[in-house]
Parts: structure tokens; sequence; C-alpha cells
């Protein structure tokens, strides 16, 4: 079937999309619009028109692929006007999802139907751009100013009752979509109904002060984001101007955020989630084992927010700990997570109370029994792991996952106190558990594969981004922010403060810094981590003991109202004279002489020295493609997604810029810190980056 069917129904016109995967609207589709279109004005046979797509959805858009290069015509913006300006109706039948310029040109039609299961929407800013083919105008004809605010501006599609709701689908069908389609265009030739152009549409009257609300409630939310502040003054624009003025506007707008770093990144942080999903020296059609309960052992904050992952996806899971208190307290924790939602109103009672139903909390091993996939997040410590596994490999049934959520250890020396090695594997969640995307997925050397492609399958399944990882001390993730830790101490040492160096990565986009995060995450945690490994630190590093110093005064962070930070009753945080006098003392104490250190290079010290381990990391196999860390990081640390992750930042700035700054930092804080990694110094030698070639 070529991109575009065009056919007859009686006096219908019949106008199919059929471009799998998703009826991206790339150029040959839009040329085929405009042919097929064109057919159907030129028949006089042709009383009405409907525009259908073939396969699993209706179109999800303009296709990205197509970005950043030269749009080759007709451009779709061009292709709607066209259907819109048609004198015979058409109407537009939406299944799956109608997305972005899908939408859009639907909206360019003169009537829309849809089946319940279908949703509509402008995702647009999630790639760092706005409707560019009409839909920041359209929208708000028909559903009026602050409906389609909402859907443009944070982006999230909305079911096709909803949108009936909002009058912008005219009928919600049942049963044979084409069918209902020819059935509704036959009504309108039948009635001789004219086409009804949404251009012409007056604008309804927005609420006195809707933009500037919005753009002050989303000042925060969407700090450093520039699409959803471009999207709002767009539709301002159809509220204030004629349509054409509009769409001027509109495309002027576009064509700025599709030339912007921002957009860039985020467009490819689209790609880069769905690559992490194929598994390289994993075939897609690898075996996978059927999930349809699970274990949990550990009822401390991270087992529960486990265990709540699992019964959010209805997947019935047994929670074990070792006494009876413990496991009210898990419990109770998880009863009042889920009681706040309720409370927030983002969650129903009922589905509440048939999320609780599928825990069952216990003491007993045994319970373990029928699991399919048992998750071990006990005390990060090697011994104790050992003792669980021993334990859960008398106890599960045969062919059952056992996986550790460990943050750092070695899951091959877990998977050692086993008899089915091959079972096991490492899955990394990050805190809250129920809130946090990102599983590291940790391979084992003798995990087997349908193991590794069901973890992947599981990690979907219960709503997170799972990214493929190799055995490492803390993966992906923790090796590269150790190493970022590392260097902010160090700068504390040689002249920063905390609040200093927070208000870097702060501005850089991250929700936080590394002390407050360090606070927030409990000091203590990081401070018995340094103490199991205090061997192993080089002079400096055991000498960095400002860490050792502040835990030792009581102060773990939050939780105890104090840390690098001082806290007020509602967790604010304030800087602290006393740590500040704590870090001077050290500093001379250590005969470091404090200097002025400039905020581009606490920058450049923190984020390069997670650039340089991210090649060694990639140099090791540890993650399999740069598209692997920058995921890891956006998902699981808060890297801004608009810079797209720190490998694609690094192309960004560009490999012979950090070399140069790698180098100049070997020789001021020493080669054990900085050591280029040889596959920055040979892409380098090559003239490409991480991506680019
Ligand atoms: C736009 O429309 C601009 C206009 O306003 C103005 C223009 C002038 N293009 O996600 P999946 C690929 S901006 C090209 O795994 P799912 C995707 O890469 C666009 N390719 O499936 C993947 O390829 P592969 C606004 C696309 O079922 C495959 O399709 N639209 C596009 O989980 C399957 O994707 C959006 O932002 C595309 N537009 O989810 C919608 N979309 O198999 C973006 C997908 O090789 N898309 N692919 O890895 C989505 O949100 C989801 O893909 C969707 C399906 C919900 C549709």
């Amino acid at each position: 079937m070529p991109l575009v069917d065009f056919t007859k129904q009686g006096k219908v016109g019949v106008i199919t999309i059929d471009n799998p995967p998703v009826n991206a609207l790339s150029h040959g589709v839009r040329e085929g619009l405009k042919t097929a279109l064109d057919r159907a004005l030129a028949d006089d046979g042709v009383v009405s028109i409907a525009l259908l797509c073939a396969g699993r959805t209706f179109s999800a858009g303009a296709d990205i692929t197509e970005f950043g290069k030269p749009v080759v015509p007709p451009g779709l913006r061009e292709v709607i006007d066209a259907f819109e300006a048609s004198p015979k109706p058409i109407v537009a039948a939406l299944h799956g999802t109608a997305l972005g310029g899908g939408f859009e040109l639907a909206l360019g039609c003169h009537y829309r139907i849809a089946p319940a299961t279908a949703k509509v929407g402008l995702p647009e800013v999630k790639l760092g751009l706005i409707p560019g083919a009409g839909g920041t105008q359209r929208l708000p004809r028909l559903a009026g100013i602050e409906a389609a605010l909402k859907m443009i501006v944070d982006g999230n599609p909305v079911s096709a009752e909803k949108a009936k709701a909002m009058g912008v689908v005219d009928e919600i069908v049942e049963g044979d979509l084409a069918g209902a389609a020819i059935g509704f265009a036959q009504h309108l030739a039948d009635e001789s109904r004219p086409p009804r152009p949404t251009s012409a549409l007056p604008v309804p009257p927005a609420k006195a002060g809707a933009f500037d609300e919005l753009e002050k409630g989303i000042a925060k939310k969407q700090r450093g984001f520039v699409a959803p502040f471009r999207a709002i003054e767009a539709v301002r624009a159809a509220a204030a101007e004629p349509f054409s003025e509009g769409m001027r506007l509109e495309r002027d707008l576009f064509m700025q955020l599709m030339a912007s770093p921002e957009s860039r990144a985020q467009r490819h942080a689209f790609f880069a989630e769905r690559e992490v999903a194929k598994i390289p020296g994993l075939p897609a059609e690898t075996p996978t084992r059927e999930i349809r309960s699970a274990g949990v052992v550990g009822a401390g904050t991270m087992g529960g927010g486990i265990a709540m992952c699992f019964a959010n996806a209805g997947i019935p899971v047994a929670l074990i700990e070792t006494t009876e208190e413990a496991l009210d307290r898990g419990l109770s924790t998880i009863r009042r997570n889920y009681a706040n939602s309720v409370a927030r109103g983002s969650l129903r009672q009922e589905e509440m109370d048939r999320r609780m139903a599928l825990l069952q909390a216990s003491t007993d091993y045994r319970q373990l029994s029928k699991a399919d996939v048992i998750i071990e997040a006990v005390f990060e410590e090697m011994a104790l792991k050992k003792e669980v596994f021993a334990k859960l490999d008398a106890v599960a049934k045969p062919g059952a996952i056992l996986a550790s959520n460990t943050s750092y250890l070695d899951v091959d020396e877990i998977a050692a106190a086993t008899k089915r090695p091959g079972d096991v594997l490492g899955m990394h969640f990050f805190s809250p558990a129920n809130v946090m995307k990102l599983v590291e997925n940790v391979r084992g050397e003798r995990s087997s594969p349908d193991v590794l492609a069901t973890a992947q399958k599981l990690g979907k399944r219960i709503g997170k981004v799972p990214v493929m990882v190799g055995v490492s001390d803390g993966f992906v993730g923790n090796r590269m922010l150790t190493k970022r830790m590392r260097e902010a101490y160090f700068l504390l040492e040689e002249g920063a403060l905390p609040w200093q160096v927070d208000k870097v990565l702060y501005d850089f986009g991250f929700p936080m810094g590394n002390f407050a995060m360090s606070d927030l995450a409990g000091l203590d945690v990081g401070w018995r981590n340094r103490k199991s490994k205090l061997d192993r630190l080089t002079p400096r590093e055991r000498e960095c003991d400002i860490l050792d110093r502040i835990c030792e005064m009581g102060r773990y962070g939050q939780k105890t109202g104090a840390g690098f930070y001082r806290y007020d009753d509602r967790r604010n945080p304030s800087p602290d004279p006393l740590i500040e006098k704590l870090i001077v003392e050290h500093s001379q104490r250590r005969g470091i002489q404090r200097r002025e250190i400039t905020d581009r290079e606490i920058l450049e010290r923190c984020m390069y020295v997670m650039v340089n381990e991210g090649a060694k990391i990639l140099e090791e196999g540890v993650a399999a493609r740069p598209h692997d860390i920058d995921i890891v990081w956006i998902y699981g640390y808060g890297f801004p997604v608009y810079r797209g992750g720190p490998m694609f930042w690094a192309d960004e700035v560009g490999l012979p810029k950090v070399l140069e700054a790698i180098r100049q930092y070997r020789e001021s804080v020493g080669a054990e810190y900085w050591e280029p990694a040889p596959l920055i110094e040979r892409y380098v030698k090559e003239e490409r980056g991480f991506y680019k070639r």
C-alpha cells in the first residue's frame, strides 16, 4: 500500500495514511495527502471526505527524524491549510494517539470522531518546541483559551471523552471506526452540511489574567525550559490577533525553537530513551519469562517504594521483613504515601484499597515461594546480601528471577551465593522508588539473556525507564556521581562553600546541588560508605574528612534538621556559618591556601569529571552506548533534559574544549583524579564526539 491511499465508498472519498509504526507525517505522507485531496476534490462523484490512519494509531505528528533538515515541500502547514480550505467537508477518524502535527491535521479537518480509547494531545513542548502547524491557533478556537493553554503548555494528552467535552471531538464512536467515519461523512453529504473551517471560528474570551497566572504558575517548575513560555506567547496571539497574524507568530516561534540548543537536546533525549530499550547483543526476539507475582525483601524506604511500583502495576507482591515492627512501619509508610495521593486527588480511594490489597506482608520467607520475581532491598552490605540470596535460593521456585537492588555492590559476587547465578541480576531503583523513573538493570557475568530481557520488559511494565548496565562500583550513575562528589569536596577545601557549589549546579538546571542532595539522602549513608572504603582512598581523599566532621556533630542532613545546611520546620535550607567555619578551619589545618573559586571552575570541575568518567564507563563497556549514560542521568539524577544528558552536553561544548580543561585540571588537581579517558583523546584526534561524527 502507498503511504497515503485514496479510495471511494459511494459518495465518500476515503484518504488513509499508512506509514508504520506511528504514521509520522514524513515528506512522502505530506505529498500523498496533497495528491489524495486533489483527487477527492477533482472527482465530482465525491461529496465528502473521511481521513483515516491504518495500524495501531492515528498520526503521532511530524516526522521527528526530519527535524533539523531543510523542509521538502509541501510543508505540513500547507497540507493542513489545503484540508481546511476544502469545499467538501472532511471528517477525521482518530484512534490510538493523535499527537502533535497529527492532531493539528485533525484540527484542520472539519469534524472529528474517535473511539473512547483514543487520546489527543500536543506534546511538542516535550521536544522543546511548540505546535508549529496551527495547533496554538486552532485549538483555542475549539476548546477555549484555558483548556488549550493547559494542553499545549503541559504537553500531556487528554482522553477522547475529555476532548469531546472540550468541543474538540464531535462524536465518540464504538466498533468499526472506518465504517463510522464513512457513515459520518455520508451523513454530512446527505444533509449537505458545509465545511466548518476551524480558523473561521471566533476565539472564546479568556478569564482575565489567565496568561499571567499560568506564566507565574510554571515559572519554577519549568525553570530553564524555553518552549512552555513561547507556547503561552503563541496562544496569547490567538486571543488577541487575527488568525493569519497568530499563525505568523507561531511559525516564527516554532522556527526559533527548532534551532535552539534546548530543543536539540530534548529531541536527542526522545530518541535516546527509545534507543536504550534496544540492548546490543540481546536480540529483540529474546524470550521473556512471565511475571504474575512478585516479592520484595526489606520494607524500608527502598523496599516499600519498590513494592508500591508492583502494586501500582496490578502485580501482587509479597513484602518480607525480619520483624513484625519493621513490617508494620513499612506498611504504614506505604499506606501514608497512598493516602497522600488520595488527599491530593490524584488517586481514588477504591484504587488505593485495590493496591493495598495486592500487598501481602510477612516475616516468613516461604511467602516468596510462588513469586516470579524477587527483589532484595536490604541494607547495602555484601555479607547481608549474600545471606539473603542464599535464603532466596532455598525458597524461590525454579525459574524465579532474583534481583538485588544494590547501588554499588558486585552483582556477580551476590549471584555466587546461589546455585542459580543465571537467574540473578541487579535492579537498581532510585529513591523514592515509587516516583523515580530510572532502573539500572545490572547484567551479571552469568545472568541469562531471558532474565535480562524480562527485567527490561518488567521495568517498562511498572512504569520505569530501564537502562541495562554492567557490573562496576556504583554502576553508571553512582560511579559518575561519586567522582562529582569528590571534586565538590576538593572545591570546598580549596575555597568554595557548599551553597556556592550547589547554586552553580542548580543554575545549570539540576533540581539541587551536591550538598543539598546529600542532606536529603542522609549524610550517614555517605559516611558509612566512606568508612567502609577508607583503606582504598587516596591520601587526599582520606584527609578530606569534612563529611566525617559534620556527621560527628550528629548532623545527618534534613532528617536531623541540619547537615551542610540548617533546616527550618518546613525543611527550607539556609547556609550555616558553623559549617563555613568548619570548612575554613579544615583548609587551614590541611595547609591549603583558600582562594576565590569562580562559578565557571565549579561547573567545569563538577561536570567534566563526570564526562571523563562516563567515557571510561563506555570504554569498559559498563554502558553500551552514550545514550545509556544520558538516560541514566536524566531519569535518575534530574540532569536537565534540555541539556540532553552529560555525554550529549559534552558534545555540545565540544570535546577538544573538554579535553583541554581535563588536562589543565590534571595539572592543578592531580593526575589520579583527572587522568583523561583515552576514548576522549581518541575522539578528539578523530575530530568526532560521543555522538557527532
Ligand atoms: C510535531 O508534530 C511538530 C508539529 O507541531 C509542527 C510541524 C511543522 N516521528 O515511542 P515508541 C518512532 S512534533 C518519527 O517506542 P509507543 C519511535 O522513535 C511531534 N518517529 O512507541 C520508535 O522508533 P523505533 C509531536 C517517531 O507505542 C517508534 O516510532 N509528536 C515519532 O510506546 C515507536 O515509538 C510527538 O512528540 C515521530 N513523531 O508510543 C509524539 N514518534 O522503533 C512522539 C514515534 O525505531 N511519539 N516515533 O525506536 C510518542 O509520544 C510515542 O512514540 C507514541 C507511541 C505515543 C506515538
